[in-house]
């Protein structure tokens, strides 16, 4: 029987322990997001083994994971050539559209596709996938989120994630901002404080009363 743990987080910098209802969602790491990617995040290659020891710690203690990738057709909206703001990028089925090399996809991972036609971008992964159904279907409360791009989708992801009356942790050291203006990845930080996440470093966690 797995022990559902009422207890409260610890405070910051303390431990918290992961516990039944708890799911992680890791957020469009993909090739073209990393260096020398369509849209390379600086630094964004340094999130796939952080994430890699979260997604083991989820698999031991049998909680649900959840990879979202960006999945656009080739007139994407949100490419320049159709007057977006992007170079092309995450086509549907393309290599750039692959997760990161080194990036351990578990076997029984959610995999969510998102912004996958030509008319709507969608940063959220929660937008039009029926992510937060599954999720409630399977028993979440909350999610532990991480990923790529701190200031666009992964932002957009914990808003909506309390939108829905999630409760957030998001992993720092597990995610890293574009900074098309300098300064964005901190105020996505600061708005996701805001919006009521709670922020974490990965060390933190421990695979507890799950
Ligand atoms: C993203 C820009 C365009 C992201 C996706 O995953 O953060 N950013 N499409
Ligand atoms: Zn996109």
């Amino acid at each position: 029987m797995p022990q559902h743990s009422r207890t409260r987080p610890e405070p910051e910098g303390g431990r918290l322990a992961l516990r039944g209802g708890d799911a992680l969602v890791v957020v469009d790491v993909q090739r073209d997001f990393l260096p020398g990617g369509a849209l390379g995040v600086p630094d964004g290659d340094a999130v796939v083994p952080v994430l890699n020891r979260c997604m083991e710690l989820f698999l031991r203690v049998n909680l649900p994971i959840v990879l979202s990738r960006d999945w656009h057709p080739a007139d994407h909206c949100s490419f320049r050539a159709q007057g977006g703001p992007w170079p092309p990028h995450c086509i549907a089925a393309s290599p750039g559209a692959a997760f990161a090399p080194g990036l351990a996809v578990p076997e029984h991972a959610h995999i969510v596709s998102k912004a996958t036609t030509a008319v709507a971008d969608a940063y959220s992964a929660f937008q039009r996938t029926g992510l937060g159904e599954r999720l409630r279907s399977l028993g979440c409360g909350r999610l532990f989120i991480g990923g790529l791009a701190t200031d666009y989708c992964v932002l957009a992801t914990v808003r909506d994630a309390i939108g829905e009356g999630f409760d957030v942790v998001v992993l720092r050291d597990a995610m890293r901002a574009v900074n098309v203006h300098p300064g964005d990845g901190a105020r996505a930080e600061h708005d996701m404080t805001e919006a009521g996440a709670q922020l974490v470093t990965s060390k933190q966690l421990v695979g507890g009363g799950a």
